[in-house]
């Protein structure tokens, strides 16, 4: 980039906001919900802060810095940041409670839809001399009973300085994203390089409320990916690297032991892994 822009909260919040739009957003999802439905949860949610607020006496004060924030999070973009960080990882759990298969987890707000398609033995779309440990990642996709699958494993995650493309200034489009469609044998062998551990934006609302809460932004480095096969259910999942400090408090709560890795370190500088995935039937 000739411009000296950074990565700021608002910038990546905005990316982010514009990809929630265009990829999920239902068409009218409160139309859509119905009443019965809206009215319970409603009530449910605003009976806990009203329990909150008498438990601990909240003051004007407080409920006005309450306020303010709330209205800062939608001034930088950063809903899809929040509500991913501090509450999918529960509607995970509860939306994949019944599978037989891989553990998932949360899909985060940086996903990106059509990826480069590479096939089922490639690297995955990189800058020359990408900076990071190379890794070798072989796997197959298989069904539940073992039976290999011909699909598609997407592959997503930040660079060597924690910042994901498409969410960062000054990064090529589909850097570190790319899709990888399996055989009937389901194997894929796919290189890419270590990403960096992640701290979520500090300068917008959600760093303002890790600030004053006194927690920290991070989490641990990590790959995303999205796994189908016709016939199956998608897993959406992240692995993560043995030894990082924030494997035992990811600020968003994602990290299940299932999902940790074992890479094997080469004479080369470089890692091995082997990890493949088990879908559930549909
Ligand atoms: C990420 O990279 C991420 O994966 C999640 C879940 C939240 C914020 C940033
Ligand atoms: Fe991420």
């Amino acid at each position: 980039s000739t411009t000296d822009e950074t990565a700021t909260a608002a910038a990546s919040g905005a990316a982010a906001t514009e990809r929630f739009h265009h990829d999920k957003s239902p068409y009218d999802a409160v139309r859509d919900t119905p009443k019965e439905r809206v009215d319970l949860l409603a009530r449910e949610v605003l009976s806990a802060i009203h329990d909150t607020i008498r438990r601990h006496q909240v003051t004007y004060d407080e409920y006005n810095a309450l306020k303010a924030w709330l209205i800062q999070v939608g001034e930088d973009g950063e809903w899809p940041l929040f509500l991913d960080v501090w509450v999918e990882h529960v509607v995970e759990d509860v939306a994949t409670a019944d599978r037989q298969g891989s553990k998932g987890s949360i899909e985060g707000p940086y996903y990106v839809p059509n990826a480069p398609e590479r096939g089922a033995d490639a690297d995955l779309p990189m800058r020359d001399g990408e900076a990071g440990t190379p890794l070798l990642w072989e796997g197959s996709i298989t069904s539940v009973d073992g039976t290999p699958l011909a699909g598609t494993v997407e592959l997503w995650h930040a660079d060597a300085d924690g910042y994901y493309s498409q969410f960062a200034p000054g990064i090529p489009e589909w850097n570190l994203r790319g899709s990888f469609t399996t055989g009937p044998d389901g194997k894929f062998r796919i290189r890419t390089i270590q990403p960096a551990p992640y701290q979520i934006p500090t300068d917008g609302a959600c760093g303002k409320l890790i600030a004053a809460a006194g927690w920290h932004a991070w989490r641990p480095a990590h790959l995303h990916v999205k796994v189908s096969a016709p016939g199956h259910q998608e897993l959406i999942a992240q692995l993560y690297f043995p030894g990082d400090p924030h494997n035992d408090d990811d600020i968003a709560n994602a990290v299940k032991p299932e999902l940790i890795l074992a890479p094997v370190g080469q004479d080369d500088g470089s890692a091995r892994i082997d990890y493949g995935f088990a879908l559930d039937r549909q």
